[in-house]
């Protein structure tokens, strides 16, 4: 075990991926379970996609919704909203789920957005409507008519410069850098764990196998991270 002395002034960042969820009931994208119908996440999470049928794909987000309404965080959630009460931690998802905001998080860097987002897919329109369920089909933009889209951001698409800007100085400025239930396959926030070993801190990921970052951590503590992560925590933190 890479031996950290954490102190009340030791700069966290956190980099988490679906697997963080994985507990809570939420598939991951790459493991099983992240098909629906014959399709995978991956295929529909375009804008290409959702121009071709957006019923399918506003369908599919609207899924997501409604599994994501029955799941509760899990002790992984819990034990980083516990950290950041102790320690300064920015934490920077992957996810859309909003498990680590329900856990108490605050101050969530999501660099992918969140599912209870709604924007319009021409203007500016943007609300957060955490109701569930939807309308069937996507509603026309009360300014425009255009159809509503899902405010998350797609493949292909830029992420929130702001919220990207944000991740990048934290990896860059921490001493210790925690990678957690990633497979860090996405772009640009699998760049995340570099910046943060070039910036000269320490690098552990916590997964069920090790991935394409763990030649460069410092430490891979597999298992699943509701255990490995409250573990990990109770033996060091200050
Ligand atoms: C962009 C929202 C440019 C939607 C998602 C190089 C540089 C820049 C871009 C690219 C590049 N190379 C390729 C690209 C394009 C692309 C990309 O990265 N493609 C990949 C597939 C190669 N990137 C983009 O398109 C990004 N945009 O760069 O735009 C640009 C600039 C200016 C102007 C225009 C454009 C946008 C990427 C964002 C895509 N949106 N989500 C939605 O959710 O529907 S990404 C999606 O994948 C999710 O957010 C998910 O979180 C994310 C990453 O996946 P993981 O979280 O890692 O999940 P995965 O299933 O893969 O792995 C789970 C892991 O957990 C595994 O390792 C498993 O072992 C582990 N695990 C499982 N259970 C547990 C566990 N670990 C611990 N405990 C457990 N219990
Ligand atoms: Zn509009």
């Amino acid at each position: 075990m890479t031996d950290i002395a954490l102190t009340p002034g030791t700069r966290v960042a956190v980099l988490t991926g679906a697997g963080v969820s994985a507990a809570s009931g939420v598939p991951t994208f790459r493991g099983e379970g992240g098909l629906w119908r014959e399709y995978r996440a991956t295929e529909l999470a375009t804008p290409g996609a959702f121009a071709r049928d957006p019923v399918l794909v506003w369908e599919f987000y609207e899924y997501r919704r409604g599994l994501v309404a029955g799941c509760s965080p899990n002790a992984a959630h819990t034990t980083l909203a516990d950290m950041a009460r102790a320690l300064p931690v920015t934490l920077i998802t992957q996810n859309v789920d909003g498990l680590h905001q329900a856990a108490g998080s605050t101050d969530v860097l999501a660099l992918h957005g969140n599912l209870y987002g709604i924007k319009c897919s021409r203007c500016s329109y943007r609300i957060y409507d955490r109701s569930h369920p939807l309308p069937q089909l996507p509603p026309p933009c009360p300014r425009c008519g255009a159809h509503l889209r899902p405010d998350v951001v797609w493949f292909g698409e830029a992420l929130p410069q702001t919220v990207l800007h944000n991740a990048w100085q934290a990896a860059g400025e921490c001493d210790v850098f925690l990678v957690v239930g990633t497979s860090a396959v996405v772009q640009p926030a699998a760049q995340l764990p570099l910046v943060a070993k070039g910036g000269g801190a320490t690098l552990l990921e916590f997964n069920l196998e090790p991935t394409s970052v763990s030649p460069w951590c410092d430490e891979t503590i597999l298992g699943p991270a509701h255990e490995t992560l409250p573990a990990w925590w109770a033996a060091h933190r200050p």
